[in-house]
């Protein structure tokens, strides 16, 4: 997966599935990762392959099914808002006061690859938009 030449070419790649993903071995510390924000139900860590001087990826500790956001169910409501209000608590902690952007890629045509779902806050420079 590291050899594949985009993110798009690995989200094509990945079989959506409810299997253990590789964000299960960084939140059990299996392989190492650079954590900035950890609580009980929260992990939040520098992405592998930043698009942005800050690029982080927020996810739940405990997946319940939420593989991505189209899986979500009423139950998940509270991991989603605390999921947000983590990226509002890391923007803050990486002083990104003029603003950042916030995305959860859903599914094959989203360009998801990890299917644990995982919000990007993704800041540092001048975003553009449409995204591509
Ligand atoms: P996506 O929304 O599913 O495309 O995002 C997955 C992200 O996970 C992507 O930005 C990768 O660079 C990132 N990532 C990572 O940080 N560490 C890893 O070991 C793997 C992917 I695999």
């Amino acid at each position: 997966r590291s050899s594949m030449a985009s993110e798009k070419e690995a989200a094509l790649a990945a079989v959506p599935s409810d299997s253990p993903t590789i964000f299960d071995k960084i939140i059990n510390k299996e392989i190492p990762s650079n954590v900035v924000y950890e609580d009980d139900k929260v992990l939040a860590f520098r992405d592998i392959a930043p698009q942005a001087p800050t690029h982080i990826l927020i996810i739940p500790k405990v997946k319940d099914g939420l593989t991505g956001l189209s899986k979500a169910e009423e139950r998940h409501c509270e991991i989603l808002g605390q999921l947000l209000y983590t990226a509002k608590l890391v923007a803050k902690q990486e002083g990104l006061e003029d603003g950042f952007r916030v995305v959860i890629n859903d599914g094959p045509k989203g360009c998801q690859s990890v299917y644990h779902i995982h919000v990007h806050l993704i800041g540092g420079r001048q975003m553009n938009w449409p995204p591509g």
